[in-house]
């Protein structure tokens, strides 16, 4: 197919700019967040789109209701590892093909779930707040917890997972994990239920995908076991977590502290969570590097030339 004649719908201004340039100069591209009625956008223009661009992220995917106004795409290319703002049943019974971003953002995501980590535990960010506001006058800043020789419990032990518990492990951490599939290619203690993991965990590290199966799996009794000494780190999925609870245990101080990357309904953090001094919250940043979002990028726009060109995708979603 000549590229030109590829009709590309680009759903929202949050991919990076250099692969919405990229796309536009190579293919027919429209941009849906621009539309001033997206509605009378999608009814005119629907039926001629192949392939739409968007993000595995909570505030992009691809709904259901999307994809039926597109009645001939055969594409989605995803920026993002995670799929689950994807209606993959709605894109599998249409036999459109699914594209996402695996491998190339493990590290920089597992970085950041180490720096979440040892932000909360050394209350750096809590420290920064202090000496700004210049409190360091008036006395100490209260002491932290330390991160070496404690256990680091992993929720789903992918392969941002085992990029975590690496780093923990470089840390002098001892990992224990939570995966529904035991892996005997790993030296990880196991543990066969949730509860039992944050039992034993010190600091509780979700790495696991989001979704209809994974739904809230941290609940009142997951983080009861996690306990007054333990931290919760999120670089999976709001959805993971039932964030009442959460921010019930956080303010009564069944938990310690938590870092947190991801939420139920970004952008939007409540402010029960702003306002805990025991939280670090960040707007979903992990893999925001400029190495690999131009690494992201450059998966996507591979995935749709050889799409285009009428190959096999590079990084299909199984
Ligand atoms: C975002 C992510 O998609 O890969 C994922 O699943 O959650 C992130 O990498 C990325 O930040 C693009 O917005």
């Amino acid at each position: 197919m000549v590229l030109k004649q590829c009709n590309v719908l680009i759903k929202g201004k949050f991919l990076p700019p250099q692969l919405i340039e990229k796309i536009e100069k190579s293919f027919t591209a429209f941009r849906l967040w621009e539309a001033n009625d997206e509605a009378a956008f999608l009814a005119e223009m629907g039926g001629k789109i192949d392939m739409l661009v968007t993000s595995g992220n909570a505030v992009m995917g691809a709904p259901a209701a999307l994809i039926a106004a597109l009645p001939n795409l055969r594409a989605i290319c995803s920026n993002g590892v995670g799929y689950d703002s994807i209606d993959m049943a709605a894109a599998r019974a249409r036999n459109i093909v699914v594209t996402n971003t695996p491998e190339v953002l493990n590290a920089c995501v597992a970085d950041f779930g180490m720096a979440l980590l040892l932000d909360v535990a050394r209350r750096i960010s809590e420290a920064d707040r202090f000496t700004r506001a210049g409190h360091w006058q008036q006395g100490r800043f209260p002491l932290s917890s330390k991160v070496g020789g404690k256990v680091c419990g992993i929720v789903g032990l992918g392969n941002i997972g085992q990029a975590m518990a690496k780093r923990a492990q470089a840390f002098d951490m001892t990992i224990h994990y939570y995966n529904p599939r035991s892996r005997p290619d790993v030296p990880y203690t196991r543990h066969d239920s949730l509860v039992s993991l944050a039992q034993q965990a010190d600091f509780l590290v979700l790495t696991l995908p989001g979704g209809t199966a994974t739904r809230q799996i941290i609940n009142v009794e997951v983080l009861q076991a996690l306990g007054p000494q333990g931290y919760l780190i999120n670089i999976a999925r709001g959805s993971v977590i039932d964030q009442q609870a959460l921010i019930a245990a956080l303010e009564s101080g069944q938990i310690a502290g938590a870092g947190l990357d991801v939420f139920e309904q970004e952008p939007q953090v409540p402010a029960a969570l702003r306002q805990c001094d025991n939280v670090v919250i960040t707007p979903h940043i992990a893999s925001n590097t400029t190495e690999t979002m131009a690494a992201m990028a450059d998966l996507v726009f591979e995935n749709m030339l050889a799409f285009a060109a009428g190959k096999a995708p590079l990084t299909p979603v199984a």
